[in-house]
């Protein structure tokens, strides 16, 4: 009976996932669902992310947190359309489901954007669960959480199309062992895309807004034929 209600509530996100994906696909928007455990980063890298890609890539963020709008004000520095959704009003859900992304959505100008980036809620388990309609997922990963977290966490290394290990810049004061956790990511998920930076310093990041702007133009492509 339990599983019968869980897979009712998967069936209802996946319709509106595809809805969503529908959506934006007659827009030619490429969306990307960042995820991560909480504190590894993601803000930051989306900050510094932004920061580089404007205004050539016309962005827009949706933000999840259970409580608080922190994010999304040090999102909007960088001047994108940014949408905080606060899942407490949604019975503080540890994940942003495909109805919440909907909804977001309604406040962003969809015909003046290419790319829509989702933060995800920071849990490394549910959000790897749901699909909210999204082109591709990255994980971000810091140096300061252990070699051994896409062992422990299969499923969102599985699932995702990308990673980020970020904060290299404290790489000289920890005893972590950058190249076993890159080896892990890809035991998990060979040729998976790992890119190494610092959201503090930059260093590393042309290669994953390169990534970035590469599936931007893709999405294009198929969305023009
Ligand atoms: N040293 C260092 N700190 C970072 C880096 N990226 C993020 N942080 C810090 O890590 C903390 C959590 O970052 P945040 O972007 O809020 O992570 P989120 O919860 O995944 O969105 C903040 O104090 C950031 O300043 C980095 O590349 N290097
Ligand atoms: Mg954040």
């Amino acid at each position: 009976m339990e599983i019968k209600v869980v897979r009712k509530v998967l069936d209802v996100n996946e319709r509106m996932a595809e809805q969503n994906r529908r959506r934006f696909a007659e827009k030619g928007i490429f969306v990307l669902n960042v995820m991560s455990s909480p504190g590894s980063g993601k803000t930051s890298v989306l900050v510094k992310s932004l920061q580089h890609m404007m205004p050539e890539i016309r962005p827009a963020v949706i933000v999840g947190d259970i409580c608080t709008s922190n994010d999304a004000d040090r999102l909007s520095v960088t001047g994108s359309p940014v949408v905080q959704v606060n899942t407490d009003e949604f019975g503080g859900d540890c994940h942003l489901a495909a109805h919440v992304i909907e909804k977001a959505a309604e406040d962003i100008d969809l015909d003046a954007i290419d790319l829509l980036i989702v933060e995800n809620v920071g849990n490394l388990v549910c959000p790897a669960e749901f699909d909210i309609g999204e082109d591709a997922r990255a994980v971000v990963l810091s140096v300061t959480e252990g070699e051994d977290k896409p062992l422990k966490y299969p499923l969102m290394f599985r699932e995702c199309n990308a990673a980020v290990l970020n904060k290299t810049d404290l790489l000289p004061y920890l005893d972590y062992d950058i190249k076993a956790a890159e080896e892990n990511i890809l035991q998990i998920h060979p040729d998976m895309p790992v890119f190494k930076m610092s959201a503090k310093t930059g260093e590393g990041l042309e290669p994953w807004i390169e990534w970035i702007k590469a599936q931007i133009r893709a999405k294009k492509t198929v969305c023009k034929d």
